[in-house]
């Protein structure tokens, strides 16, 4: 940023103020209106804004440019009303390129090395950090040391955020309850991919599970990168693509017992701009879709495919967690399932659910300071190379 700085110059031309970094960096072209409606020396320190937008567009205070002064710092413009406004050239630099942790879309392969931390590490100044960058970056992580102990998921939780309370309590258990069971959950049968809670909304973005005992045989969890799935599916077969991301989907959950009746209507392939911004995919509570849609069949073999897609091995990372693991996963993004075990073992795991900006804003809060998270993926680049498949991998 100190190297863009030092050679810019900014002009008025065409109407635009022109920023030119006198590097490769490409220029800036901004609109007045733009800089006066976020003028950051009219903002307060966390950069709330200290004027109403609405008197810069009905034209109170003037977008219209009288004089500008490029300095050292940044540059200094005067508006036809007689204000001055002040843009630091670090702050002009953020506004072209907003810095994101890329994400990686993952296969089977990534199975070859996973984004395990030690709890040790993880409760260091840098550790949450770390943990959060890794949920951006594939959507998935894993802590272990963390002990076996009962509730130790409610502490951890609200070390990364803020457990997020639903109908299943601030924190759940997961046990074989045989025939009491109210839910596939309860039970000692597998349970293929999918998302928790489609019902919900708004739903929770963060899923985590922590293992206090495991089964002898059986009982993996078993996770798939749902973005990378979606991008297979829009290469194997077009259609299907179209019909799960352009129709809403009805989840219903329903307890009679608790006047409990959760329903919420999203596609399986939610897409932003263009981009799959989540995945809700859960046969369990799928409610029926209305039976005069004209492509219904077309449209079940599509969530057929990319049911098939989801639990096929090609796209599934397998993991014993052993007692004092814990996984921790965007619900959006990642589907998890697990393999069945034995009736009666003494599996048991609890669970929570976390709200996803707050890994976010985590990680956002430090690329605006300026950190370099890529230092935490040194060890990642040969497994990534593996998948590298999809466009956004
Ligand atoms: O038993 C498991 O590993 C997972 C159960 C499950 O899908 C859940 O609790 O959301
Ligand atoms: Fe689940």
């Amino acid at each position: 940023m100190e190297g863009l700085a030092k050679f810019a110059r900014a002009s008025l031309k065409c109407g635009k103020v022109s920023i030119n970094w006198g590097s490769t960096a490409p220029v800036m072209e901004l609109k007045p209106f733009w800089l006066r409606l976020h003028d950051p020396s009219s903002s307060t320190k966390n950069q709330q804004r200290l004027f109403e937008m609405s008197k810069v567009i009905d034209g109170t205070l003037s977008s219209e440019v009288t004089n500008l002064t490029s300095g050292s710092d940044g540059v200094c413009i005067k508006w036809s009303d007689g204000a001055k406004s002040y843009y630091d050239w670090n702050w002009l630099a953020k506004q072209a390129k907003p810095k994101e942790v890329h994400q990686h879309f993952w296969d089977g392969s990534f199975q070859q090395k996973l984004p395990w931390m030690e709890y040790d590490a993880f409760s260091t100044s840098s550790g949450k950090l770390q943990l959060c960058t890794y949920l951006q970056r594939y959507g998935l992580a894993f802590l272990r040391g963390l002990g076996a102990g009962e509730g130790t998921i409610r502490k951890v939780g609200n070390e990364i955020g803020h457990i997020r309370v639903t109908n299943y309590g601030d924190i759940f258990d997961v046990k074989d309850e045989g025939v009491n069971a109210t839910n596939l959950a309860f039970t000692n049968q597998r349970i293929s991919a999918h998302t928790d809670n489609p019902y919900r909304d708004p739903f929770p973005g963060i899923q985590m599970l922590h293992c206090l005992s495991c089964a002898e045989a059986g009982g993996a969890t078993l996770f798939t990168d749902g973005f990378r799935v979606a991008e297979e599916l829009k290469t194997l077969d077009g259609d299907a693509f179209r019909l799960l991301s352009g129709i809403s989907h009805p989840f219903e959950y329903r307890d009679p017992d608790a006047a409990v009746l959760l329903q919420a209507s999203v596609p399986v392939i939610k897409l932003q701009n263009g981009n799959i911004q989540r995945i809700t995919f859960n046969n369990r509570s799928a409610a029926p879709l209305s039976p005069e849609l004209p492509e219904l069949e077309a449209y079940y073999r599509a969530w057929a495919l990319f049911d098939r897609l989801a639990n096929s091995g090609a796209f599934t990372v397998r993991i014993e967690l052993k007692p004092g693991d814990l996984a921790i996963w965007s619900n959006g993004r990642v589907m998890h399932g697990r393999e069945a075990y034995e009736r009666g073992a003494p599996r048991h795991l609890q669970g929570a659910y976390l709200d996803g900006d707050e890994i976010n804003s985590t990680v956002a809060a430090a690329l605006a300071d300026g950190e370099d998270l890529e230092k935490f993926f040194c060890d990642f680049s040969e497994v990534e190379a593996l998948s590298l498949t999809g466009k956004n991998a």
